[in-house]
């Protein structure tokens, strides 16, 4: 770390990929300068490195404000960022995980002054439910909840059920999975705790991906997705399809509202949640996650059937999206 006390501006020369964590560490670096000092960060771009897209993002979730991006030199300014006493809920839609749920447990942190743990289980058949209850047992000093839903209605029904149920302020979806890292949330929560954003959405392609995290259809398909997506929303997003996002529960219920104008037909939620906060005109913005290879459990996604549901919702979203504008 450079000697902070004699500069008023700092250079970061290391490139952000070479960080262990480029979120923690440029975080731990606001903490330590005033409110106002100036700091060069240089990354590389293209892939597998980091891509400047992304790496202003991080920059930017990490507390600072941008002031000039130079590739590959990003520009910025510590900015003040405001403390927020806003709660908590993580929304777990979960089916047939009953090797994972333990971890979650386990792994997601507490968030601001109290974070409850919402369980949406679609009749899972291998004792998913069963064990989440014995975790409320054992867990007194977690806030943790479990929705039975009677059929496995697909995850998007899940998520939204959750969401009616939550009593948080700041809504966050993680799936039971685990193949996005827990210890990623606090970016989520921040990112709208501090007003960076007002949706949140994960992208898995900021950091190198462990092998064989992604199958390539779903890899095509997804890149496919994230151009046609981001010239629909107007907005450039890297990954549509990260389980984890982050959003307002007042924006939720707004959202909720409109849905019917373009949603109901995306079984998994992410492109009506993505199409919704676009057509609200919330800002969104990328938050980079570690993602890995499912350790239990299978994926109940089916790249082809799944992927021509996707692109539907696509055309009715560009349709509807397109008639607001000019209405
Ligand atoms: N409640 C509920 N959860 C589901 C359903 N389908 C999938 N999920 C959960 O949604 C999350 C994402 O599903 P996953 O199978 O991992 O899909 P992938 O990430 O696209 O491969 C996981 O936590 C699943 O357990 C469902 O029908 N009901
Ligand atoms: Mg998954």
């Amino acid at each position: 770390m450079p000697d902070l006390s004699a500069h008023t501006s700092v250079q970061l020369a290391i490139p952000l990929e070479q960080l262990p964590d480029a979120w923690t560490d440029l975080r731990r670096l606001h903490s330590a300068l005033d409110v106002g000092t100036e700091l060069s960060v240089r990354f590389r771009d293209g892939r597998p490195r980091m891509a400047a897209a992304d790496a202003v993002a991080l920059v930017r979730l990490a507390g600072f404000d941008i002031l000039e991006i130079d590739k590959p030199v990003i520009r910025a300014r510590t900015a003040p960022v405001s403390a927020d006493q806003l709660r908590v809920s993580v929304i777990v839609p979960c089916r047939n995980e009953v090797g994972n749920v333990d971890e979650v447990v386990r792994r997601v942190p507490e968030l601001g002054p109290g974070t409850e743990l919402i369980f949406v289980d679609g009749a899972s058949t291998d004792g998913t439910p069963e064990r989440i209850a014995e975790l409320i047992g054992e867990r007194p000093d977690r806030c943790i909840r479990l929705i039975r839903q009677e059929r496995a209605a697909g995850k998007a029904s899940a998520v939204f059920e959750g969401f009616d149920a939550a009593e948080g302020d700041v809504l966050i979806v993680l799936d039971a999975d685990m193949t996005v890292a827990p210890e990623d949330l606090p970016r989520f929560f921040l990112a709208i705790a501090e007003r960076r954003t007002r949706f949140a959405n994960g992208t898995r392609f900021a950091y190198p991906m462990t092998p064989g995290a992604m199958p390539r259809a779903n890899l095509v398909g997804n890149r496919l997705f994230s151009r046609g997506l981001s010239w629909i929303l107007g907005t450039p997003i890297t990954d549509t399809l990260c389980g984890t996002k982050a959003l307002l529960r007042s924006d939720w219920h707004r959202l909720r509202a409109v849905r019917h104008l373009f949603g109901r037909h995306d079984p998994w939620g992410d492109f009506d949640l993505l199409i919704g906060a676009a057509y609200l005109g919330l800002e969104i913005l990328d938050v980079p996650v570690r993602y890995g290879a499912r350790a239990a459990g299978e994926s109940k996604m089916h790249p082809f059937r799944d992927g021509w549901v996707l692109g539907r919702t696509c055309i009715r979203g560009a349709r509807r999206l397109r008639s607001r504008k000019s209405g």
